[in-house]
């Protein structure tokens, strides 16, 4: 049984040379700028400011560890698809994560999308990607108490015609959601 409680902040590393040195494994969180990666992280570790949030996109810049139970690190990464305007640039994700997916020490990703909209380019990218790059991962759909019960079905028959594999639906307030998530994380790991 792991911990999720027992949770604390290790660093922030600009690049992967500057990760945690030791060899435990990685749970990757990833997902659009705002889809609510750094507030999963504190949900589920019942935490409220352990991971920076903030309702501005582009919060979160650099890979942030975060150690569970001294067995292995939740990773919350940049958020993808956000540039300051007029950059011609990759943004901060592209730049970071170029070579953060050849990393042995990578278990799984929990790939986020956000239940109240259709999957963008950029979610689509990423999912060929690392469908590609064969990493296990589930998707899991955020901010679901902004939806009724009909528009949860709809989100999840949507998701699911895009997007294969495992898919949980939760929410920040809702601990029976989080419960299956910390599951699926336990397993992965
Ligand atoms: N209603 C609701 N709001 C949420 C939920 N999860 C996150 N939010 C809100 O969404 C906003 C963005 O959340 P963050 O966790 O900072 O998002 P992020 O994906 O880490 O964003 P970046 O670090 O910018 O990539 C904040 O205002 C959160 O309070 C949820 O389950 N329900
Ligand atoms: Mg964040």
């Amino acid at each position: 049984m792991i911990d999720f409680v027992n949770a604390k902040f290790i660093k922030s590393a600009p690049s992967l040379d500057e990760a945690p040195l030791d060899n435990l494994p990685e749970i990757l969180f990833v997902g659009k700028s705002n889809v609510g990666k750094s507030s999963l992280i504190n949900a589920l570790t019942k935490k409220k400011n352990l991971a920076f949030t903030s309702s501005k996109p582009g919060h979160t810049k650099l890979l942030n560890y975060y150690l569970v139970d001294d067995k292995f690190y939740l990773v919350d990464a940049p958020g993808y698809g956000y540039t300051r305007s007029g950059s011609k640039h990759l943004d901060s994700f592209g730049k970071m994560m170029e070579d953060y997916f050849d990393n042995p020490k990578l278990k799984g990703v929990i790939f986020l999308v956000d239940s109240r909209h259709s999957l963008g380019e950029n979610d689509i990218d990423f999912y060929d990607f690392i469908v590609e790059k064969n990493i296990k991962f589930v998707t899991v759909m955020t901010k679901s108490d902004k939806l009724n019960q009909s528009e949860k079905s709809k989100a999840i028959k949507r998701g699911q015609e895009l997007v294969h594999g495992e898919f949980v639906l939760v929410n920040t307030l809702n601990n029976k959601s989080l419960d299956e998530l910390r599951t699926i994380i336990s397993k992965l790991v």
